[in-house]
């Protein structure tokens, strides 16, 4: 998942400010580190290229890694757009993704979606046309099959997509009629076999016809059996009373929905949680939630993580002693750990003490040790004055990518954004 600054820098100056003032500088230790950023805008050639690069999601194991960019990293490129490519970590390969089905090239902007855990599928948004029948200059979000070249195009009224690690399902929301039986014309969430085409209603109520809001913004779990998402319905499980947006996960096997924003510190959250990223496995789930420990935060979202088998919720980007509501507004969470343990995340707060300017920098926050982590550091190790963000985090939390527009490496002399993966994340046992 990918984001833009908020305009927080002024409120997180604000709030590092009062935290010296109470004494609350330094929060966490640092750690021991031996991790290296591998900047991914370098062509065939092995050089770094002058114009910037985006996105940066992951596969499960950090094999494959998607971005765009608008330099020509392989000779076919000629088009001076830009264009998705698919690295291969482990071979040192890259792919153009965003070529048609016969290998020609497109002629429009396309951006980075999501790779499959086997580097097979990946997924992609563009103004360019890519199948017959699609329009040039209209926004499509399409699927690639890297095995055979075939391009599929995802219906028009689909918004997000996420696909499913093991390659087999697209979780995506709409608002269209037709779907799995839907009726009416609310964002709903749905999941879609590719192999089969069927879709199936990930957002149904328990009791009634139709959700009674809107379903919105999924995550997809690897095997593709479990699916978060946000919804401000309140009839999606027995007994949501709090009369906010919360976060809820469906299990497409048990055909069970669970609500993951029921506790946000022992209390029923009494302000929206947004914007799931769940784990691999389906166990852990983060979101931003608008309530803060000590009541609401109104304008400032903190990231928060539910253990779904305790169903417990932790917050995990939280400075000891600052009010939430003197907290700057929080990126959504970019990923979370198999064991649920690691969480990527992108905050302007100092979370760790490591992190000694107040521009935004990308975080791994160990729940075990209670600690973050800056990732968004030179090779050297040396502080990275520049916004960065976090993009994917590894199923076993070793591995983050990240966005960022300083220079992570010696030759990233470009002054632009560009996309770096850090590995390995030698956090505390
Ligand atoms: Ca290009
Ligand atoms: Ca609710
Ligand atoms: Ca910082
Ligand atoms: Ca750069």
């Amino acid at each position: 998942m990918l984001f833009f600054p908020y305009l927080t820098r002024r409120h997180a100056a604000v709030v590092a400010a009062a935290a010296l003032v109470l004494g609350l500088g330094t929060v966490v230790p640092a750690h021991a580190d031996h991790s290296v950023n591998e900047a991914l805008n370098v062509g065939e050639d092995g050089r770094f290229r002058a114009t910037g690069s985006w996105g940066g999601n992951l596969s499960g194991g950090a094999e494959y890694v998607i971005f765009a960019t608008r330099a020509s990293l392989v000779a076919a490129d000629t088009n001076s757009r830009y264009d998705v490519y698919l690295k291969d970590r482990v071979h040192g390969t890259l792919k153009r993704a965003s070529v048609r089905g016969n290998g020609s090239q497109a002629w429009g902007r396309s951006d980075a979606g999501d790779v499959s855990d086997d580097g097979r599928y990946v997924t992609f948004s563009s103004r360019a046309r890519f199948t017959s029948g699609d329009a040039r200059g209209s926004m499509d979000t399409f699927l690639k099959d890297l095995d055979t070249g075939g391009v599929l195009r995802l219906a028009r009224d689909w918004g997000q997509v996420d696909l499913s690690g093991n390659g087999k399902y697209l979780a995506f929301e709409s608002k269209a009629k037709g779907y799995a039986g839907e009726s009416d014309q609310d964002w709903d969430v749905f999941v879609y076999e590719i192999a089969s085409g069927a879709v199936e209603i990930v957002s149904p109520p328990h009791e009634a016809t139709d959700g009674n809001g809107i379903s919105w913004g999924p995550s997809i779990s690897r095997d593709g059996t479990r699916v978060a998402f946000s919804s401000s319905a309140s009839n999606l499980v027995p007994g949501d009373a709090n009369g906010v947006g919360d976060v809820f996960v469906r299990d497409l096997v048990a055909q069970r929905t669970e609500r993951a924003s029921r506790q946000v510190q022992g209390m029923d959250p009494v302000m929206d949680s947004v914007y799931p990223v769940i784990s691999g496995k389906g166990g852990h789930v983060a979101f931003n939630s608008y309530t803060g420990a000590d009541g609401p935060a109104y304008w400032s979202a903190h990231v928060m993580v539910t253990d779904l088998s305790s169903n417990e919720t932790e917050w995990i980007s939280r400075i000891p002693g600052a009010k939430s509501s003197e907290y700057p507004d929080e990126a959504p969470a970019c990923g979370v750990s198999d064991s649920g343990r690691f969480v990527a995340l992108a905050s302007p707060l100092q979370l760790a003490e490591d992190d000694a300017d107040d521009e935004w920098d990308a975080f791994v926050h160990d729940r075990t040790s209670n600690s973050s982590y800056v990732t968004s550091r030179r090779s050297d190790g040396s502080n990275n004055r520049a916004d960065s963000w976090c993009s994917a985090l590894s199923a076993d939390g070793s591995t983050v990518s990240m966005v960022s527009d300083g220079s992570l490496t010696p030759q990233d002399t470009n002054g632009n954004y560009d996309v770096y993966v850090r590995s390995p994340l030698h956090l505390a046992p």
